[in-house]
């Protein structure tokens, strides 16, 4: 059996599994879902419903789009994504997990929140950019000179965050983060794992994922 990925592809935490699955080279069959009508063979394993899902060759499943990250990195880390302060990286992609997420959609879904207008919950994510900002005025990387788990496993949110008003974005006292979040987003990695394919519910189609060059 191979392993098996569910994936949406416009889902951050989806995408970080795929980053670290592609750039591992863990060959994986990759099934696209959609969240609207999600494949009963991916709820069987999970079933809470959240993508991505993981179902290792062995039969293990992962729901956790972190830990199949580490599934990944652990099986090949070429680049040493999962070397340095691991405690710290997981401490600041927990604040984003738990604390700016939370910010991010109700800025992106400001309509659906009346309480504040979009600017309030923009404010208030903004505290996270501040706090990456300071790190990535020191070095390069959030974690320092290298490239790690944290970057790869943020980036995905604060494009997505970036990209609900981009004008404002483009405008805003980021310097440092606008670099680095476009240095992500232009990069082969990244263009590699935002390839689209068909619903694999509808195509049934065996998708190889990463493809090879
Ligand atoms: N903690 C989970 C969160 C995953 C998650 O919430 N994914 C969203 C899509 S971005 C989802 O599947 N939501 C279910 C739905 O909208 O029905 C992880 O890290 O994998």
């Amino acid at each position: 059996m191979n392993h098996i990925l569910y994936s949406y592809r416009r889902c951050p935490y989806a995408m970080r599994a795929r980053l670290a699955i592609a750039y591992s080279q863990q060959q994986v069959s990759l099934r696209e879902i959609t969240l609207k009508l999600k494949p009963e063979q991916m709820i069987a394993l999970s079933a809470k419903g959240t993508v991505p899902v993981l179902q290792s060759a062995d039969g293990t499943v992962l729901d956790e789009s972190l830990d199949i990250m580490v599934w990944a990195l652990e099986r090949c880390d070429p680049d040493g994504w999962l070397q340095g302060n691991l405690a710290e990286m997981l401490s600041l992609i927990d604040e984003n997990d738990f604390e700016f997420k939370g910010w991010l959609d109700k800025y992106k879904y400001a309509d659906r929140f009346p309480q504040y207008p979009a600017i309030y919950y923009r404010d208030n994510g903004e505290e996270f950019l501040t706090k990456l900002e300071n790190r990535l005025t020191n070095s390069p990387y959030l974690s320092g000179e290298k490239i790690s788990l944290a970057d790869m496993a943020i980036f995905p949110f604060i494009r997505q965050f970036a990209c609900v008003d981009k004008e404002w974005f483009e405008q805003s006292p980021y310097p440092s983060l606008k670099i680095w979040l476009s240095n992500f987003s232009d990069s082969a990695l990244f263009r590699s794992i935002m390839k689209k394919y068909p619903t694999w519910l509808e195509s049934k189609q065996q998708i190889i994922f990463p493809e090879t060059q």
